[in-house]
């Protein structure tokens, strides 16, 4: 794909070298004529690259670059290309965000490389950008279910002390008896048997409202943020499905599993930690009043 380049310029016999020159190397061009037409374009284009004049008759080159880079994710570079060749001028352009600056008239050879150099550039981010992604979400995620890890935890904690994240009911859920699980069919049998429990969990929980998280080795936490009623029907809901599992490790050997639940409604803002732990004590009455049923 022909890499975009929106161009500025309210000048049409600039405009007109440069669309020509431009388009002979190959690059998808887009024109506005001014800073505002420009501010919209770059929206709706979301180009590769930003070859921007200073003097315009609405909004400045400068003003516009600076807009643009107070934007949190704005990674598309600014060449300016000026009548402005003072030094101070240059130093301005760099000051609000230009990658590069070109004084006018430019020259063809400089411009071509100069293009060139700030796509490269681009190019990089971008997939620098791209990898981080990968690379958090690897970070983030349990690599047996594919669940929330805790290292995610932690990033919801910090989230819940800055107080942009609420929960209003913490919900913690044990596997019963799952060491005999491994002990009886492995350790291999005893994943398969995770991951189960893992679907079940995300697929009666909503990923918009509720965060699943594999807490521990057998033990799931899910952090609901809306209404208390529905995380006890949802719990019902998992404890009934999973309780209707039947695993089948070897022929003629068959069992089902069952699950302890503790939910803790939460009632006024506290640590997230100290929600942890109330759940943690709802499953403790959970295993302790015989398994396989929920606690509050
Ligand atoms: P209880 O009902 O009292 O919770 O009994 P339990 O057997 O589930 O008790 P416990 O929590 O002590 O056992 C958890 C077991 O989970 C022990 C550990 O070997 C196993 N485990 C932890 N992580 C994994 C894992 O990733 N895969 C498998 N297969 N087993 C795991």
């Amino acid at each position: 794909m022909n890499e975009r380049l929106v161009v500025v310029d309210d000048e049409p016999h600039n405009m007109d070298i440069l669309r020509i020159f431009l388009k002979s190397l190959h690059y998808t061009v887009y024109e506005a004529v001014c800073g505002s037409e420009a501010l919209e374009m770059i929206d709706q284009v979301a180009p590769d690259l930003i070859l921007l004049d200073v003097m315009m008759p609405d909004i400045s080159g400068f003003e516009v670059c600076r807009q643009l880079n107070e934007r949190p994710d704005f990674d598309i570079p600014i060449i300016f290309l000026s009548a402005k060749v003072q030094k101070e001028d240059v130093l301005r352009g760099l000051h609000v965000g230009a990658h590069d600056y070109l004084t006018k008239p430019f020259d063809l050879d400089l411009l071509e490389k100069k293009v060139a150099l700030a796509l490269q550039y681009r190019k990089k981010l971008v997939s620098l950008r791209k990898d981080n992604i990968r690379l958090e979400s690897m970070a983030f995620k349990d690599g047996l279910t594919g669940l929330f890890n805790r290292f995610y935890l932690s990033n919801v904690m910090r989230k819940h002390e800055e107080g942009l994240i609420r929960f209003q009911t913490v919900m913690m859920l044990d596997i019963d008896r799952f060491k005999e699980i491994n002990d009886v069919y492995g350790h291999l049998y005893g994943d398969t048997v995770l991951e189960s429990v893992a679907r079940i969990i995300s697929a009666a929980t909503d990923p918009r409202t509720d965060i699943v998280i594999r807490y521990g080795g057998d033990e799931f936490l899910v952090l609901f943020s809306e209404s208390g009623e529905r995380s006890g029907t949802v719990a019902e809901s998992i404890r009934t499905a999973i309780s209707a599992l039947s695993f089948e490790p070897e022929v003629k050997s068959m069992f089902s599993i069952t699950v302890s639940i503790g939910l803790f409604q939460v009632t006024k803002e506290q640590p997230l930690e100290i929600l942890l732990s109330r759940a943690d004590y709802a499953l403790f009455k959970a295993k302790h009043s015989g398994r396989n049923q929920i606690s509050n």
